[in-house]
């Protein structure tokens, strides 16, 4: 990546970060800012689409950014700050809600699988989330957004919500449209008791994921549990189509253990799930346990963690308030 390209992401601070935003996004974070100037943002105002008890609210933004830091963000390389520190954001959101469409929202997948049955009962802020999320992506200028498959669709409004203000306001290219960067390998990390959904923080079964923070004892409980197969593991990857939970497990061992799918289900053939889960759960041992004891560490440091958000806030308001004030001139605004 050329030193143009800017990167923007973000984690909800709604519960403990588990093995899908790590291998989804975390990872991802890591890697690029070796690469590119990076922003990456504990949203709390994402959080707070869903009722989030306010106590509760400011321990799970402090762990946030404690897991960030625990699996190798650099606030010395990357600014690290929380989305409601920096007011452009909810400004530019608003904005956007002028130039997002109806319609455009209504076929937002992550609404309804969210708002669930009765969608009346919804917060109008959980229906405008992806027009936050441009306005998060937007404020920054930024041009990559390392993101979990879950994200695709939200990013692709962002780059259609780009595109409109460019056009309406006469301004080609004033918007770069945003590229979503998807791990190519392991891009949704599933439940470890449904293979039809994605491991999520809320979840009501903890034994549905790998928090960061689980001890040795609880993964190996929690994969031991784990939902898979009663035959031995095929050598056909088709033939795992019909096992999600057979295939997420493979798919987490492959990653983890940094070989193909294909090379993990050749060595596995006419194996027990048995045996690949005690070598998974060694491997998530091994990879997971330090990140969840660096988070412990962290964390008896608040303060050091608050002045990382407040010094990243700095840093972030200057480039929002130059951005800002472009975009109120293109529109009008006094
Ligand atoms: N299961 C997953 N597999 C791969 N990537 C994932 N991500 C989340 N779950 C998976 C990616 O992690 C980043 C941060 O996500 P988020 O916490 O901001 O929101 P989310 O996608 O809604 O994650 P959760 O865990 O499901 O949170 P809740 O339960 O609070 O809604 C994103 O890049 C996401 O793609």
């Amino acid at each position: 990546m050329s030193k143009k390209k800017l990167v923007f992401s973000g984690v909800q601070p709604t519960g403990n970060l588990h093995l899908g935003n790590y291998l989804g996004a975390l990872k991802n974070f890591v890697s690029l800012q070796k690469q590119v100037e990076c922003i990456y943002c504990v949203v709390d105002l994402h959080a707070i689409t869903i009722f989030q008890d306010p106590n509760q609210l400011q321990n799970n933004v402090l762990e946030t950014t404690a897991s960030f830091l625990a699996t190798g963000l650099n606030p010395n390389k990357s600014i690290i700050f929380n989305q409601s520190s920096v007011s452009g954001h909810a400004e530019l959101a608003w904005i956007l809600n002028c130039v997002s469409r109806i319609g455009w929202l209504n076929r937002m997948t992550q609404f309804k699988d969210k708002a669930g049955s009765d969608k009346e009962k919804a917060s109008v802020g959980l229906y405008i989330y992806p027009n936050l999320m441009a306005a998060d992506i937007l404020l920054y200028k930024a041009t990559h957004v390392p993101v979990g498959a879950d994200q695709k669709q939200h990013l692709e409004l962002s780059r259609d919500i780009a595109q409109k203000f460019n056009n309406d306001f006469n301004c080609k290219e004033f918007f770069p449209l945003p590229e979503p960067l998807i791990p190519k390998n392991i891009s949704r990390v599933m439940s470890l008791r449904d293979g039809t959904k994605k491991m999520s923080k809320s979840e009501e079964s903890d034994y549905s994921r790998i928090n960061l923070k689980d001890t040795a004892d609880e993964i190996i409980k929690k994969i031991k549990k784990a939902k898979s197969d009663s035959n031995t593991i095929p050598g056909d990857i088709n033939a795992l189509e019909s096992k999600p939970e057979a295939l997420n497990l493979l798919t987490i061992y492959s990653e983890i253990t940094k070989s193909s799918l294909e090379k993990t289900i050749s060595e596995m053939e006419g194996k027990e799930y048995s045996f690949l889960k005690t070598k998974l759960a060694e491997a998530l041992i091994n990879e997971i346990t330090p990140v969840g004891k660096e988070i412990e560490k962290l964390l008896k440091d608040k303060s050091h963690l608050i002045s990382i958000l407040k010094k990243g806030t700095e840093k972030a308001n200057i480039i929002a308030e130059e951005n800002l004030k472009n975009i109120r001139e293109k529109i009008g605004l006094i």
